[in-house]
């Protein structure tokens, strides 16, 4: 069967006006000890405001320095809302464990990054030097003022409250 001009102009309109979203785009989920589980994607976090850090640590050896954009960690918590389940009104009792495509996982204490304590500018970054992290590993959770990129988290693909 042939597809006539009207088909193939159908395609080309389906293809061009597809929104860049879901199955594309890098995703991961937010959930544990919070009150709406999520499952942003790139398009999501880049929606959030724009935060810009320029970071050095070490890795295998050699000192990297790398420009992220991204948002705030917190940002991401707040839309997912953080429960205390004892009812004691904190919300420092939790930690957050941040997991990787590969197995990989790392934690961050709230207080590293609540505005009230450390207030670490904790990122979820999209880009690195200008360059879409997509291409590079997926979206990456950065920590500024650590010396090693232990926690410099590639392929995020879950944030769990505990
Ligand atoms: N997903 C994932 N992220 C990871 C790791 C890993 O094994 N898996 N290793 C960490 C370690 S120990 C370091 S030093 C840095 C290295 O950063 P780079 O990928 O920019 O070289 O990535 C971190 N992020
Ligand atoms: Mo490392």
């Amino acid at each position: 069967m042939r597809i006539g001009f009207g088909g193939m102009l159908a395609v080309l309109v389906c293809l061009a006006g597809a929104p860049s979203r879901a199955a594309d785009q890098p995703g991961f989920t937010v959930d544990g000890q919070v009150r709406q589980t999520l499952h942003p994607n790139a398009a999501d976090v880049q929606k959030l405001p724009v935060i810009e850090l320029e970071v050095a640590f070490e890795a295998q050896g050699k000192m990297q320095k790398a420009k992220f954009k991204g948002a705030l960690l917190l940002d991401i918590l707040n839309k997912a809302e953080i429960v205390d389940a004892e009812g004691k009104g904190s919300a420092f009792r939790h930690a957050i464990e941040v997991a990787s495509s590969d197995g990989y996982a790392i934690n961050l204490a709230i207080g590293e990054f609540h505005p009230f304590l450390e207030g670490k500018q904790v990122l979820v970054a999209y880009e690195r030097d200008g360059q879409a992290l997509e291409s590079m590993g997926g979206l990456r959770v950065v920590v500024p003022g650590d010396k090693h990129g232990a926690r410099s988290i590639r392929d995020l693909v879950r944030i769990t409250v505990k």
